[in-house]
C-alpha cells in the first residue's frame, strides 16, 4: 500500500520520511528562483507582501537545511532588476525584508559559520536596505561555511553587457588584446566570478523559465521544476530536489 504522508498542519516539521541523501553528492551551488509568493497570498485572500513576507520565513528554514546538508553555494533571487516596475508599496515592503530578515536572523547565520554576499547593481538600492546588508557581509566575511549570495537587483544580461564593457574598455586602453578574451576572462567580470557555476537550478510555482537569472553561469546545471509556491515550500521539498539531482547524476554521470 502506497504511504500516504500526514497532511501540513505544522510547518516546523518536513513532511516526508527522509529519502536518503548520499552525503558525497550534494549539489555545491544550489540556485534557487523562489516564485509564487504572490499567487500564494491571492489564493487565501491575502495583499501579495502577505506572501513575501511568509516567503521570507522559508528562506530561513531553507537556509538551515542547505547548510546542515553541506551545500557550498545557496544563490538566492530575491529582487530582479524587472521587479522595479511593481507598485510601489510592495517595492518599498520588498526593500525591507533585507533589514527584517537580518535584525532576527544575522545571529544565526554568525553561529553557522554562514558568508553573507550579493550578486546585481547593489549601489542603487535604498539607503536602508544596503546598511543592513553591509553590516551583514562585513560580519560574516571571515565565515567558511555556507555562502549565503542574495540575487538583489540583478538581471543576467545586464551583468553580461556591463562584463562586456568592462572588457572592450581594458582593450581600449590597450590593457589587453582581442585575442586575450575567452570564457574564462568573461566568466572573471560576472558578478560571480568567485564562485563555483550553480550546478542545481530550482524553481517554484509552476513557471518553467529562467527569468533573466545566471544566464550564462547555469549553462551545465540541472534544473529542477516544482508547482508548489515559494511559501508552502518547505524541508522535504528541498531533499527532494537534491535526491532527483543524485538519481539524473547517476543515470547520466558518464565514464
Ligand atoms: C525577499 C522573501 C523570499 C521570497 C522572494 C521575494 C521576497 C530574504 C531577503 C534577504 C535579502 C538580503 C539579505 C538578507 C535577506 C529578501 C528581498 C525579498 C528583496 F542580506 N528574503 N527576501 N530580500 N523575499
Amino acid at each position: 500500500m502506497p504511504i500516504k504522508f500526514p497532511f501540513k498542519k505544522d510547518k516546523k516539521q518536513p513532511r516526508t520520511e527522509p529519502l536518503g541523501l548520499e552525503e558525497n553528492h550534494i549539489p555545491q551551488h544550489v540556485a534557487i528562483i523562489m516564485d509564487g509568493n504572490g499567487r500564494w497570498a491571492k489564493n487565501r485572500g491575502m495583499p501579495r507582501i502577505a506572501g513575501h513576507k511568509e516567503g521570507m520565513g522559508v528562506v530561513k528554514r531553507i537556509v538551515r537545511y542547505a547548510s546542515d546538508v553541506g551545500v557550498k553555494v545557496l544563490t538566492l533571487y530575491a529582487f530582479s532588476t524587472e521587479n522595479w516596475k511593481r507598485p510601489k508599496n510592495e517595492v518599498d515592503f520588498l526593500m525591507k525584508l533585507p533589514v527584517d530578515f537580518l535584525s532576527t536572523y544575522l545571529p544565526e547565520l554568525i553561529e553557522r559559520n554562514v558568508q553573507v554576499r550579493t550578486i546585481g547593481d547593489f549601489d542603487v538600492l535604498p539607503a536602508h536596505t544596503q546598511k543592513a546588508v553591509k553590516e551583514a557581509m562585513e560580519k560574516t566575511k571571515d565565515n567558511n561555511g555556507l555562502i549565503l549570495n542574495f540575487a538583489l537587483n540583478y538581471g543576467s544580461r545586464y551583468e553580461m553587457v556591463h562584463a562586456v564593457k568592462q572588457i572592450a574598455s581594458k582593450v581600449q586602453k590597450g590593457e589587453m588584446d582581442i585575442s586575450d578574451i575567452d570564457e574564462s576572462m568573461f566568466s572573471q567580470e560576472l558578478y560571480t566570478s568567485e564562485l563555483i557555476e550553480p550546478d542545481l537550478l530550482i524553481r517554484t510555482s509552476g513557471e518553467q523559465r529562467l527569468s533573466n537569472f545566471l544566464l550564462w553561469q547555469l549553462a551545465y546545471a540541472e534544473f529542477w521544476f516544482t508547482e508548489v509556491y515559494w511559501p508552502d515550500f518547505d524541508e522535504s521539498h528541498f531533499e527532494k530536489a537534491l535526491y532527483d539531482f543524485q538519481n539524473r547524476k547517476r543515470r547520466f554521470g558518464g565514464v
